[in-house]
């Protein structure tokens, strides 16, 4: 055992004081740290030390560690380059010092233009009763179409799509279509963002002149601006990839693909510019392999999001069990140990979602977010790990 003993850190989301589910579950599922944001703090403010200081106080008397900030929220303007975006990428390397200040040493974030993870179905119910997240392409389609009313929106859709969109329309009852506007761009849990749909249309207008060439270069430009400060402050920035993996609503998307990332490694070689590699996201992607990616990218990995997904050809996808899907868990697993191993460092791993199940179904959940579904991903992502880690050790 003493050739492996670098077992990947068992975590989970915890999204604060407000949060149905309570420190002591998390540590009872048997996670020793605690991945969380303060979610209080409206987008482009300044983190204090008091408040971070506070919630590490309330996650350590729970004898657990804050390891991981999920995330520290970039502000549109910063995605956009709005005028005033200057003060806000000062105010974002504040709250990086500050956060280094507590001792944190992980940061993640994301660089998806308005939406941060999107689902159209948030009860999909499954054989035996518990319920998963789903995403339709035709929902979407129902939604930007009908719904949001977004000019040229057809253009973006394949026949196919189109007509299995129209049919869908044409059965919801308004109840339906409430629902579905709301997964779609109420925010789902850790997004910070929520609009109402002539918030949204108006927002998406913005993105009119920004293609994915011009996203990754303001992406390229905040990390060229931040990661000089992180590296001295031995923090690292660890992106998530989009989800899912492509454009939704026309926005550009920068952060999907292996070749997204060789880019946006080689444009800012910063030794904090991470990842958070998001097993389930980047599962969406036939073309994404996961292992490869694991390998390729392993020394900029800090932070892993593990969870599984069945995919369907066209872009469909709900969220399976976490070892059973189109991610080949064992795989990906035994790829990640390998990097812990090779670069003689502890990984952060948390289940992502969890299906609600048993007694969560009767229960106010935060979608993908309930406790004894995450409990029991984690508990086989640790068996699984455990496996692997032995049998590596008996070769060694
Ligand atoms: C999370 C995202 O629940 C989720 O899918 O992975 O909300 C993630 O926290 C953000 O995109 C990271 O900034
Ligand atoms: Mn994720």
């Amino acid at each position: 055992m003493n050739n492996f003993p670098y077992f990947m850190s068992k975590t989970m989301r915890w999204y604060g004081p407000n949060d149905p589910v309570s420190l002591t579950d998390i540590r009872q599922a048997g996670c020793s740290g605690v991945v969380s944001a303060l979610h209080h703090i409206p987008n482009g403010d300044i983190w204090t030390v008091e408040d971070i200081n506070l919630r590490k106080q309330q996650i350590a008397a729970q004898g657990m560690d804050w390891l991981v900030v999920e995330s520290l929220p970039v502000h549109e303007d910063i995605k956009t380059q709005a005028s005033g975006y200057k003060q806000l990428v000062k105010n974002y390397k504040q709250s990086l010092k500050n956060l280094a200040v507590c001792g944190l040493k992980v940061v993640t974030y994301n660089f998806m233009p308005l939406l941060d993870w999107t689902r159209t179905d948030l009860g999909f119910e499954l054989a035996d009763g518990s319920k998963a997240l789903k995403f339709e392409l035709d929902s979407i389609a129902v939604y930007d179409i009908y719904l949001l009313e977004r000019p040229g929106a057809e253009q973006d859709y394949s026949e196919d799509i189109r007509e299995q969109a129209h049919a869908k329309f044409t059965s919801m009852s308004e109840v339906d279509k409430q629902a579905l506007t709301r997964n779609i761009i109420a925010g789902l849990p850790g997004s910070e963002e929520s609009f109402t749909s002539a918030d949204f249309l108006s927002a998406i207008q913005v993105y009119q002149t920004i293609d994915e060439k011009k996203l990754k270069q303001n992406l390229v430009s905040f990390l060229t601006e931040v990661c000089p400060l992180a590296d001295e402050l031995d923090l690292k920035l660890v992106i998530h990839p989009d989800d899912p993996p492509y454009t939704l609503f026309g926005l550009p998307r920068v952060v999907s693909t292996a070749q997204d990332l060789t880019e946006l490694f080689a444009a800012v070689p910063n030794e904090s510019n991470g990842l958070c590699f998001c097993a389930g996201s980047f599962s969406i992607r036939a073309d994404n392999d996961l292992v490869s990616m694991i390998e390729q990218f392993g020394e900029r990995i800090y932070f892993t999001h593990l969870r599984n997904t069945q995919r369907h050809d066209n872009g469909d996808f709900y969220e399976s069990t976490h070892l059973e899907g189109s991610v080949d868990m064992y795989a990906v697993v035994k790829a990640l140990v390998n990097v812990s191993h090779k670069m003689q460092r502890k990984i952060a791993m948390r289940p992502d979602h969890g299906h609600q199940m048993l007694d969560d179904l009767t229960k106010k959940t935060n979608p993908g977010y309930s406790a004894i579904g995450r409990l029991k991903g984690l508990a086989e992502l640790r068996g699984l790990e455990l496996g692997i880690v032995k049998s590596m050790a008996e070769v060694a």
